[in-house]
This record gives structure tokens, sequence and C-alpha cells, in this order.
């Protein structure tokens, strides 16, 4: 992990967070015990969250029943941090109709993880198999946002695709479908959308199908007008651009998970400004971009930088038009900040 330099400030304000969710673990443990006592516990059965409120849970019983409805559960002081897209056994209350208890989580398939504002890691969702960068003319593309999604995807082994979605906006911003055509050179699947114009559509239900995939990227690009043009009869929150800064204004607070008919789930994801990447080492830094791949450990010095040395492999291949230098460039920015603990908050 990265070295990091916290203040006293900073310090006391993880110390008081921490305090804050022992105190929480407390109280869900104690009405997770008082259940127990009064008997009226159904028996365990599988569960999918579906999303997550402060201190409870939102269950769905696996199968699905027909109709989907949902459960408020507490969980259990020893059951970990549960997030979005994890597999669960939960219990029934029957006292309190529409209410139970989650008593277990399954081992996880896969997880997408991200740094809170405290610098800590915490995971978005789990068992997730396809990451869904969406980008947008507006608000612009945090620079370096889709190679840092693209790295922390490579990272956690989770296949990642673009969308690029306003594509009604796209007349005026050509440089965009220029940058989206180059990551499909790469090898990710590319689609353009528009939820105005309904552009993509089809091509959207394709790459959705029969897979979990969750949204993720700027607030305000449209992740959530993309589910609902998608799921017409979802009930979701759309929220305009702020008038002044043409930027999102955060109205997707928590993730969410919402089942395609036909098969497959779609994860709801509150948009980021940044995606801090100080978790990563700098070996898998070089492996999250996929182009450099062949080209590693065939530099003639071992511990080589990829900076001055000579017989550098990496440096030889963006002079031959093997790697774009762009990218390239993005990768010795990114390494830069490795050891940076981003704290300006999401
Ligand atoms: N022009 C245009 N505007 C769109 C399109 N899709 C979404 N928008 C608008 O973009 C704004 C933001 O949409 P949301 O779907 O709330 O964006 P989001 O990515 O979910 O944002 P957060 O939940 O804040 O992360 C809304 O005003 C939408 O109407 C599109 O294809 N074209
Ligand atoms: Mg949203
Ligand atoms: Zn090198």
């Amino acid at each position: 992990m990265a070295k990091r330099r916290l203040t006293r400030q900073q310090k006391w304000r993880i110390e008081k967070i921490q305090q804050e969710r022992a105190d929480r673990a407390r109280r869900r443990e104690a009405r997770a015990e008082a259940l127990d006592e009064t008997g009226d516990l159904g028996p365990e059965q599988k569960g999918l969250l579906i999303a997550h409120f402060g201190q409870q849970v939102e269950v769905e019983p696996v199968p699905r029943p027909a109709g989907s409805t949902t459960w408020r559960c507490f969980v259990r002081a020893n059951v970990d941090t549960l997030v979005t897209g994890d597999e669960v056994i939960w219990r029934e209350d029957h006292q309190h109709p529409g209410q139970g208890v989650v008593v277990a989580r399954a081992p996880r398939r896969s997880e997408l993880c991200r740094p809170d504002a405290y610098g800590q890691l915490k995971p978005v969702a789990a068992n997730i198999d396809q990451i869904v960068v969406v980008i947008a003319a507006e608000p612009e593309p945090f620079p370096l946002l889709i190679d840092r999604y693209l790295v922390a995807a490579e990272t956690a082994g989770i296949p990642a695709t673009l969308v690029l979605n306003k594509s009604d906006l796209l007349p005026s911003h050509p440089e965009l479908q220029r940058r989206l055509a180059f990551y499909g050179e790469l090898g990710y699947p590319t689609v353009m959308a528009s939820t105005l114009t309904q552009d993509g559509l089809e091509a959207l239900r394709s790459l959705m199908a029969d897979k979990t995939s969750v949204l993720v990227g700027q607030s305000g690009v449209g992740k959530s007008s993309l589910i609902k043009m998608l799921l017409p009869d979802e009930d979701i929150r759309i929220g305009g651009l702020s008038e002044h800064t043409r930027k999102g204004r955060h109205t997707t607070t928590s993730a969410r998970l919402f089942h395609i008919p036909s098969g497959g789930a779609l994860v709801d994801s509150p948009g980021i400004r940044d995606f801090g990447l100080w978790h990563i080492t700098e070996q898998e830094l070089e492996s999250g971009f996929v182009e450099f791949r062949p080209y590693l450990g065939h530099c003639r010095f071992r511990d080589c930088r990829h900076e001055q040395e000579p017989g550098c492999a990496l440096r030889d291949a963006v002079s031959r038009g093997d790697i774009h230098p762009d990218r390239f460039d993005n990768f010795l920015h990114i390494r830069q900040t490795l050891s940076e603990v981003d704290m300006r908050g999401n």
C-alpha cells in the first residue's frame, strides 16, 4: 500500500468515524440479538443485496418471487461489510412484516473498490461481471478518469466497456468520438448512445444482456438515464446539470441493483469526480494498460522506470507507434499520483 502521511485533524476524523461505526455495529447487534431471543425469525434463506441504506439493507429472496418484493434487513454484527450485489443468507422477521436479519455473506466472485473521502478503500459493488464506464460531452470527462477506471477494472479482473452517452451533443464534440474509437481499437467494447434520441438502445441491450453490469462515471453523464432508457418501468431519479457549472448534482446517492426482465442486472452507482488509484501497485498499474502487456519484462534493466533508461521496451514501442503517446503520458501521470492520498472527497 502507498505511504500516507495524515495530519492530526485527518487522524482525528478517521478515529471519530471508526468510533461511530463501532457504535452503529453495537446497535445493530443489539437489534439482531433481540430478534433472535423472541424466536420469531423464519428459516435461513438465500438473498441478493439490492441496496444499502445507513444501518439497513434491502434484500431480495433468491430465487426471485413473482412480483419483485424486497425486505428491509438489519445485519448481524459478525457479518462483513455488505454492498450491492452481495449474496447473503437472511431470515424473515415474522413480527415485523417486510423486515428481516442478514446472518451471513457468501464469498464474492468480484468486487469493485474505490477509496472514500478519507482515503480508505471501500467496495462499491460485488459479484459484478462488467464495468460500464459512462462518459459524455457534458460534463466534460475529467482528465485521466477513463484510464483510471480501466486500470481499476483490469486490476479487479472485471471486463470493462465504454459508453459515450449524449451522442445528440456530439456534433459540437467530434474529439470524443475519436477518443471512443481509440479505446475500441485497444479492445474495449464501445457503444454510442443518447437517452434523448434513443440512439444505441439495441447495442446497449445486447451489451448488458445476461450479466451484472455496474455503471460508473462522473455525476451527470447520464448513468441513471441510461438505466431508465433500458428499464422504463423502474422508478429512477434523474437530475439536471447545474446551470452555472454544467456539472452533475450527485443525484444518485447509493448503489442500487435493477433486474433486466430478459436476464442480467444493472447497478446504478453515485457519480464520482475522480477515481484515486493509490491502492494499487506500480506493477498492477503497468499491466492495467492492456497494450503495455506484451512489452512488460522486456526492458534491458529489470527495474526500468521507463523514463530515460536505454533499451526500454515500452518507450521503444511508443516511438514505433505501437503504444499511443497519450496513453503512455497518462500512465506516467497516474504513476506520479499513486502515492498521494486523495483527501479532497469524491
Ligand atoms: N442531451 C442529453 N442529455 C442527457 C442524456 N442522458 C441524460 N441526459 C441529462 O443529463 C442529466 C444527468 O442525468 P442523470 O441520469 O441523472 O446522470 P447520472 O450520471 O446518473 O448522475 P449522478 O446520479 O449524479 O451520478 C439530466 O439532466 C439528463 O436529462 C442524453 O442522451 N442527451
Ligand atoms: Mg444517477
Ligand atoms: Zn522500460
